[in-house]
């Protein structure tokens, strides 16, 4: 009555309800187990070892770093990629490419117009630059009053929220475009990321003989005008993990080009004195079509 082989088990477990539930989540979770069951039974995982990883998964979550696996083993680049796959299906042209949010995202960065320095609290970090650009649709009109919502590591590759020694809000900032849809802010060239050591994180990655380490970028959210709200990153050219990302998260077209410039009137209020290095980058948003898709949409602020 109550013995089973483990298909017996597998269809019990997966079929069982007192409810109609939800048919989505019923199916999905029916694939997961299903794959999970299989995986056991091929591989004889033991006992010991099914445990440890499920210790494994509650340290993870413990530690608030599910993020990080998804990222390192593809998932959220995964996700990019189909909905990549999906806009082109239905003739939608690209623009500037979307790159993943990643975990390290935090809502309400302070918000200045035009302009900001970036690095405030943080001066004579690293190397100075100056990004600057236009927010523009696809038509190459400018968008004025876009929000370009900005963040990157510090000087040691950490991101400020997630490492408690940094003030709220270091290195994070929203620029508000002006009329003709520029932007400008001031920072330092950050360094790579990588993941913490003695870490779940690390521990997987070691036994996966994999490097957890991200080239160095700047993250970007980008929206208003009514356009598609864009997810991205840019990447500071010459870093040895330009294609060897941990997170696959790097992208043709995102790879900016510096030049070497001149202190001038024209950046004395971002307060450069010396010389800098300048980059230039614009923002080509998509026409949205609906209005969801024009919201400031991060992994954290989902529907539902
Ligand atoms: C990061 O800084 C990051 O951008 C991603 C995607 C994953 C981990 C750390
Ligand atoms: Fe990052």
């Amino acid at each position: 009555m109550a013995e089973y082989t483990p298909s017996e088990l597998l269809t019990l477990v997966n079929s069982s309800r007192v409810s109609a539930g939800d048919e989505r989540v019923c199916a999905i979770t029916s694939r997961i187990v299903a794959d999970l069951f299989r995986t056991i039974e091929s591989f004889q995982v033991t006992p010991d070892e099914f445990w440890s990883a499920m210790k494994w998964l509650t340290r993870l979550g413990q530690a608030d770093m599910v993020g990080l696996i998804t990222a390192g083993l593809g998932f959220d680049r995964l996700l990019d990629i189909l909905e990549e796959e999906a806009d082109e299906a239905a003739g939608r042209s690209q623009g500037t490419p979307r790159a993943i949010e990643g975990p390290l995202y935090v809502p309400g960065a302070p918000l200045s117009q035009r302009e900001v320095r970036l690095d405030e609290g943080n001066e004579g970090k690293g190397e100075l630059f100056v990004m600057e650009g236009r927010v523009l649709g696809l038509d190459g009109k400018p968008v004025p009053h876009a929000v370009v919502d900005v963040w990157h590591c510090n000087e040691l590759g950490r991101y400020s929220h997630f490492d408690p020694s940094q003030p709220d809000y270091n290195l994070r900032r929203r620029i508000e475009t002006d009329a003709d849809g520029n932007y400008r802010f001031r920072s330092f060239l950050p360094p790579g990321y990588a993941i913490p050591p003695n870490s779940p994180v690390s521990e997987l990655f070691g036994l996966l003989g994999r490097h957890g380490n991200r080239p160095a970028h700047i993250h970007f959210l980008v929206s208003g005008g009514g356009k598609r709200a864009l997810t991205t990153q840019v990447n500071i050219p010459g870093d040895t993990f330009l294609d060897d990302d941990f997170a696959f998260a790097t992208r043709d077209g995102l790879v900016v080009s510096m030049e070497k410039a001149e202190p001038s009137p024209e950046y004395s209020s971002l307060g450069v004195t010396g010389p800098f290095t300048l980059v230039h980058f614009d923002f080509l948003l998509q026409e949205a079509l609906n209005d969801s898709e024009t919201i400031a949409a991060s992994r954290y602020q989902t529907a539902s």
